[in-house]
């Protein structure tokens, strides 16, 4: 039974799709939607009791919350490919649980905020008060991530790995306000490197084509 995974590209689905996409794992999509309220169908509801995407069936074992399928991922296909995207020892593990675990408390809900209100609402619902107060807050978990990123390329280890994932998943969102990130060059560089790979790219692409169907 292939591994699927439930969610459109152009949502938190995106985000185990990335992880997907590098390591080369075979899986199939269900394209649940969630502007269209089929996350809240019974057929859904019994996959993630939360009403949201995504989720993953791996041949019965059931895991949502997008960070939890990540990381989930990168540890059962640690060595698949050639390339591990998971924790090599203890240390790294704490590293990849640790900014996980940060951009979802620290940075998620002022990063939604930015994209929110900066692009993806309709122009007469935005709010250029309620971007500017959570790019003023960004500004503090961002220099943390700056320190951390002017003496190493990536967030743990010395490789790409499942944190950069998770991390540059959230950042990305504070693109459309580019003068927040102009002023951490580590981050903003880091962040294109993680971008322009091409399992991300790939990802991407299959959110627009969505968007054209939809
Ligand atoms: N913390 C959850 C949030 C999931 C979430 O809110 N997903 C959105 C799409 S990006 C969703 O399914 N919304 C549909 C709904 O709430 O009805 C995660 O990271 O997986």
């Amino acid at each position: 039974m292939v591994l699927k995974v439930y969610g459109i590209a152009a949502s938190r689905a995106s985000r185990p799709l990335w992880l997907l996409e590098e390591l080369g794992v075979p899986y199939e999509r269900v394209p649940v939607d969630y502007r269209t309220g089929a996350t809240r169908q019974a057929e859904m509801l019994a996959i993630n009791p939360n009403g949201h995407i995504p989720a993953l069936d791996d041949e019965g074992i059931i895991v949502w919350e997008s960070m939890a399928c990540t990381l989930y991922l990168a540890r059962k296909y640690a060595s698949h490919g050639g390339l591990n995207l998971g924790a090599q020892n203890l240390t790294e593990e704490a590293e990849l649980l640790r900014w996980s675990f940060w951009v979802m408390t620290e940075v998620e809900k002022d990063a939604l905020s930015v994209l929110m209100h900066r692009m993806a609402m309709p122009a007469e619902r935005r709010d250029a008060r309620l971007a500017e107060q959570a790019e003023k807050r960004l500004a503090v978990p961002l220099r943390v991530l700056e320190a951390h990123l002017a003496t190493r390329p990536w967030l743990a280890g010395d490789r790409f790995t499942v944190a950069d994932v998770n991390v540059a998943s959230i950042v990305s969102w504070i693109r459309p306000a580019p003068q927040v990130l102009a002023v951490f060059p580590a981050v903003s560089d880091w962040l294109q490197r993680c971008l322009d790979r091409p399992a991300q790219r790939r990802v991407r692409t299959m959110a627009s084509a969505e968007s054209k169907i939809a």
